[in-house]
């Protein structure tokens, strides 16, 4: 400690080490956003965003997270990641350039911009590794606010594992719910809806999340007093303080460049939280932005003079260096020593990071070169070749666009040749394909053995006397077995718990299995979701219910941009198996009649959507899913609750494959494709077809994510020779889908005698009542008509027309 005034320093020679450590790792994490900002401008990297300016937070906050815990933050934690040890600067520069290498960038292999950070939660073969040994984040997404959802469920899990005793051996997942969810978000993103839905949650169920608002006066370059109420969220948050009396929050604000007040506020803070279990909003005030929001404009432009100059002053890495000199008593030669170091790290992973990520992008280059310069001799082509290997050779910063389009439009030129040189570009176009295909288009679905395509089929068994009961009884059964059988396995939604969902599905099972197991919640879908999706994050296996797919709409921001994209935005490193369980198609009037499955299907790819006609096919694709660790929605009809089904006797055990239709009428005059509630306005429709000679082949789909992975409904088309798609859906939604299914991919328009047919409901949302739906809906009447026209145009003779 020679470079301390060691008489007039209060500190312990321990603790003037941890505070120079802490400092050095400011102006490590400070000069790479620097440094960062130069590459953008280099057109090194094309977007930067960075955490200069909410250094000091978290490294305090760092100092608090344990082995167990979970962050889900936003694009500014990158100090935090460091001070973790969870990231490196070269891993951060890494991600920068876009390295694709999930080694150069395990948050996201290259795929996601910078800022983007996680943990790889999963080992190299899907399965969980043990959460908590290691220190883990979720994976950030760029919308604002978008990690609230997923946040309050990560803290959800600590309650079940604490509260549970059926949990208490999960000791992969959990030290007696002792973990905190940390929570990250800038003061302008406070503004939206998920903050405050997540919010309220949090301080309802009393769950360990311990939010920290980074508030540096501005979202972008709009000023906080249009952000809040009283430009303060802590103040606009007052009323869920917690009191001797009532449960709440406990709000706690200090100031961001105030290093020892940091430290202590996160060491209250985290005692509150991980044992007491009671949420806490961090509202860290005074923070600033050095460089701006972003790379993409100066913060100059909306900064007055006053506010940039106080910005400057209150630097937080500033004012810590300050206080070291003032108050630790440290040398500035040493401080400066520290400082030069601390800048060679930097910029030394820097140099790392671009050499390793030119290195890989320039391997497919030098191979396409030489191939090029192989080609110039053997071509009729010469110039046009030379021309192309010297544009590719003069890339400043090489892409793999740039060879990928030079390999094709040498094989352009060399169309009419046959030459070794030729050759070898489509050895090497095949080779790319692929590599690139894992590189940017991988992990949309799990690649896991567990993955749901690759679940078992296991067929229902029934006896002679299988009991015949209506069709909610079917999925209770199944739910009683699955509850049963996994510990792990919860059910929460709007009225789920004490009547067991509106339509009973669940009946009973609280009183059977527990509140914990069985829950109702608020209404709030978006953070339904969240809750869910934390929860399986951490190992839980949720089924979270949207009570009718009309309501869908307020989840499907946190499902599409969440949910959806967990494996692919981590090649992999995450997963978060969640169960959706809603219902849908037809009912009674608008917002409890819908059927927009189209919306779901262009929203979700990621999510299996799944659509069964009856509660039994329901039961066992809930089965199926229950033994993957693929996340899917599974929508059940409306109108089937109280119809009749017989039980399975296996209803425990039976799956329902994905991806597989079934035929439920066999016919050789017209295909009909459907799913969901209009199979049985399609089967009547096709019974009087039969009565008048045209005999349908009717099949339902069942799932229309994933579709028809055998290529069955080709070869009914094969037979027939027309096709009709029919649904609930609006026109040119899910049929368009299924008729771009079967027409191009399967290749089934080689097969058509007649013009392919969609039957939909009609644009606008259903009306109310029997004449309502029959008016807005496919109606047997309908379906019968619109496949009549089809056989008349082929035989006006043998069907002429029926209303002419
Ligand atoms: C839903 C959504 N709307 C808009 C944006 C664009 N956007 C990115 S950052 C940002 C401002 C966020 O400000 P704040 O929450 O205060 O965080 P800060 O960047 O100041 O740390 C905006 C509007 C976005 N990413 N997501
Ligand atoms: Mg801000």
């Amino acid at each position: 400690m020679s470079a301390i005034k060691e008489a007039k320093t209060k500190y312990s020679q321990a603790r003037v080490k941890e505070i120079l450590a802490d400092f050095r790792l400011a102006v490590e994490s400070r000069e790479a956003s620097v440094i960062g900002r130069k590459e953008v401008f280099m057109g090194k990297a094309k977007f930067g965003i960075f955490g200069d300016g909410k250094e000091l937070a978290q490294i305090a906050m760092a100092k608090v997270f344990k082995e167990g815990d979970f962050r889900s933050g936003y694009y500014r934690d990158q100090t935090f990641m460091f001070a973790i040890g969870e990231l490196t600067i070269q891993q951060f520069f890494a991600q920068l350039y876009a390295h694709t290498d999930l080694e150069a960038d395990p948050s996201t292999a290259g795929r996601l911009m910078t800022g983007h950070f996680g943990t790889r939660t999963l080992d190299e073969h899907g399965n969980f590794r043990d959460l908590t040994k290691i220190k883990n984040s979720s994976a950030d997404i760029s919308p604002t606010a978008g990690q609230m959802p997923r946040l309050l469920g990560l803290a959800y899990a600590s309650k079940l594992y604490r509260e549970n005793p059926e949990l208490k051996d999960c000791t992969q997942f959990s030290n007696n719910g002792d973990e905190i969810a940390f929570g990250t978000i800038g003061n302008a993103s406070t503004s939206e809806g998920m903050f405050f839905e997540a919010i309220n949650a949090a301080g309802v169920l009393q769950v360990p999340m311990l939010t920290s608002i980074w508030d540096d006066g501005y979202g972008i370059s709009v000023p906080q007093e249009f952000h809040t109420t009283k430009a303060s969220i802590s103040k606009a948050l007052a009323g869920l303080q917690r009191t001797a009396s009532e449960k709440g929050f406990e709000i706690i604000k200090v100031k961001g460049w105030d290093y020892p007040a940091l430290i202590e506020a996160y060491q209250k803070a985290e005692k509150i939280c991980r044992e007491e279990h009671v949420p806490v909003l961090l509202h860290v005030e005074e923070m600033t932005q050095p460089q701006g929001h972003s790379t993409s404009g100066s913060h100059e432009r909306y900064k007055s003079k006053e506010r940039l100059a106080w910005e400057a002053e209150y630097d937080c890495v500033r004012k810590m260096r300050e206080w070291i000199i003032d108050e630790v008593m440290v040398l500035p030669e040493e401080v400066e020593a520290i400082e030069q170091e601390a800048r060679k790290v930097a910029k030394d992973s820097r140099d790392r990071a671009w050499r390793a990520f030119m290195n890989d992008v320039k391997k497919d280059q030098q191979i396409i070169l030489q191939i090029l310069s192989k080609a110039e001799q053997e071509s009729e082509h010469r110039a046009a070749l030379e021309e192309l290997k010297n544009e590719l050779r003069s890339a400043v910063n090489p892409t793999r666009l740039e060879t990928m389009k030079a390999a094709k439009r040498a094989l352009r030129t060399m169309r009419y040749e046959n030459n070794s040189p030729k050759q070898d570009l489509l050895a090497w176009l095949k080779f790319a394909e692929k590599d690139n295909y894992d590189r940017y288009s991988s992990h949309l679905y799990s690649q896991s053995e567990h993955a749901a395509l690759n679940v078992e089929a296991v067929a229902p068994v029934y006896r002679d006397n299988s009991s015949i009961v209506d069709g909610r009884e079917v999925l209770q059964a199944c739910f009683t077995a699955a509850l049963q059988r996994d510990p792990l396995i919860f059910a929460l939604g709007e009225d789920v718990g004490k009547i067991g969902d509106v339509n009973q599905g669940f009946a009973g099972l609280q009183a059977r299995f527990g509140e914990l197991r069985v829950t109702d919640t608020g209404i709030r879908e978006c953070t339904i979701i969240g809750q869910g999706i934390g929860a399986a994050l951490r190992g839980l296996r949720p089924i979270a219910e949207i009570q009718y797919l009309d309501y869908f709409i307020y989840a499907l921001a946190t499902l599409s941009d969440d949910l959806a994209c967990l494996q692919y935005r981590t090649k992999g490193g995450q997963k978060a198996p969640l169960i959706i369980r809603t219902r849908g198609h037809r009912l009674e009037g608008v917002w409890h009649a819908g059927s927009q499955i189209g919306m779901l299907i262009n929203s979700l790819r990621g999510i299996y959507i799944l659509t069964p006609r009856n509660m039994t096919q329901a039961a066992g694709f809930y089965n199926t899913m229950l033994k993957s660790d693929d996340a899917a929605v599974v929508i059940e009809c409306l109108n089937g609750y109280r119809l009749k089904e017989r039980i399975p006797d296996n209803i425990n055990e039976f799956t329902v494959p994905i991806g597989v239709p079934e035929i439920l009428m066999e016919g050789d005059d017209i295909t009909i494709v459907t799913y969901g509630s209009m199979c049985r306005v399609v089967m009547e429709a096709a019974e009087d077809l039969q009565q008048i000679g045209i005999s349908c082949e009717v099949i339902d789909a069942q799932s229309i994510l994933p579709f028809d992975i055998h290529h069955s409904i080709v070869e009914s088309v094969k037979k027939t020779n027309r096709i009709v798609f029919a649904d609930e859906d609006i026109p040119g939604g899910t049929t368009a889908f299924m008729l771009q299914q079967v027409l191009e991919v399967q290749q089934g328009y080689q097969y058509l005698d007649s013009k392919p047919v969609t039957i939909t409901a009609k644009e606008h949302r259903p009306a109310y009542a029997s004449d309502g739906d029959y008016f807005s809906k496919p109606n047997p009447e309908e379906v019968f008509e619109k496949v009549y026209q089809v056989m008349s145009e082929a035989d006006p003779e043998k069907y002429p027309a029926l209303y002419a």
